[in-house]
């Protein structure tokens, strides 16, 4: 079942409830902020102090960083991670799958506004599939008659027990970068976070599991060799007036993206596609 569902403040959503889980996906961003299969606890982390306010990102849940991710490289004017994640996109197709998961098409293209930060045509979807799994396909075509370069994050902001539980696997022997040092290095071990992370890492496997106590995360992906993973710490989350102080303790963003080297060039007619499936067990 899908309901479209409008806070006081008019800022519009969708709520997905099916056989196997229920999922919430803001218009604004096409931005998912809460998915929960029946029985298991949140996937997602949402901040307690997020906006849900045009033109301003939602803090948790699966930020859609596009046409670039971070800070643009040549103009800091222009807002980190791009446009899409504050900009309305449009349902475009809603569809209850054979084995009762909603498959939800969302769509944004080139307009007045962006074509004035990002002189470039093109339409974006966002496939999303809410199951017992939770799958996302962000399929990005060039219309224009020149090429374009791309970096993206489906920056997800995944709920944990507590910091000091989690170990990240897959990581290992992967080079990143570490956008606080401004180094690169090479990582030797299973990662654990007891300190601020801010790394692009470039991947040799698309799949990394996030372990937190008994519970362990999938995270497979499709057109992606990067993976971001992110904790603001204490003195960030502190600044941060839509995080709670102790916000960091709870949360960790691991970005299936296209970012630094894994940036990507799309040519005129043709599509870039960057896909993730998370599992939960
Ligand atoms: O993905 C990590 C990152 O780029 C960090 O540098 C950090 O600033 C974070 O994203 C959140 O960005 P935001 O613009 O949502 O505050």
């Amino acid at each position: 079942m899908l309901e479209h569902k409008i806070f006081t403040n008019g800022f519009k959503y969708i709520e997905v409830t099916n056989l196997h889980a229920q999922a919430k996906i803001a218009l604004q961003g096409a931005h998912v902020f809460e998915y929960k299969v029946k029985d298991k606890p949140a996937l997602l982390w949402l901040s307690s102090q997020a906006y849900f306010e045009e033109s301003k990102a939602i803090r948790g849940g699966i930020p859609i960083c596009f046409p670039w991710f971070g800070k643009h490289k040549e103009d800091s004017s222009l807002p980190q991670h791009g446009f899409a994640r504050t900009t309305l996109w449009e349902l475009v197709h809603e569809e209850e799958l054979e084995d009762g998961s909603t498959h939800i098409r969302l769509k944004l293209s080139d307009s007045e506004e962006t074509l004035k930060v990002w002189a470039y045509k093109f339409e974006v979807y966002l496939d999303v599939v809410v199951g017992e799994k939770l799958s996302l396909g962000l399929h990005i075509i060039n219309n224009d008659t020149k090429a374009f370069e791309v970096s993206t994050a489906l920056h997800t902001y995944f709920d944990i027990s507590h910091i000091d539980n989690i170990s990240i696997e897959g990581l290992d022997g992967c080079s990143y970068y570490d956008a606080l040092t401004q180094t690169s290095h090479v990582q030797n071990k299973i990662l654990q976070i007891n300190s601020e992370v801010d790394r692009v890492y470039q991947i040799k496997e698309n799949s990394v599991r996030l372990n937190d106590g008994s519970k362990q995360i999938g995270i497979e992906s499709k057109g992606s060799s990067s993976i971001v993973v992110w904790n603001p710490w204490k003195e960030k989350s502190m600044a941060m007036l839509d995080m709670l102080d102790d916000g960091y303790l709870n949360m960790v963003c691991l970005e299936t993206s296209n970012a630094r080297e894994d940036t990507r060039i799309v040519q005129p007619t043709q599509t870039h596609s960057i896909e993730v499936v998370y599992t939960q067990s």
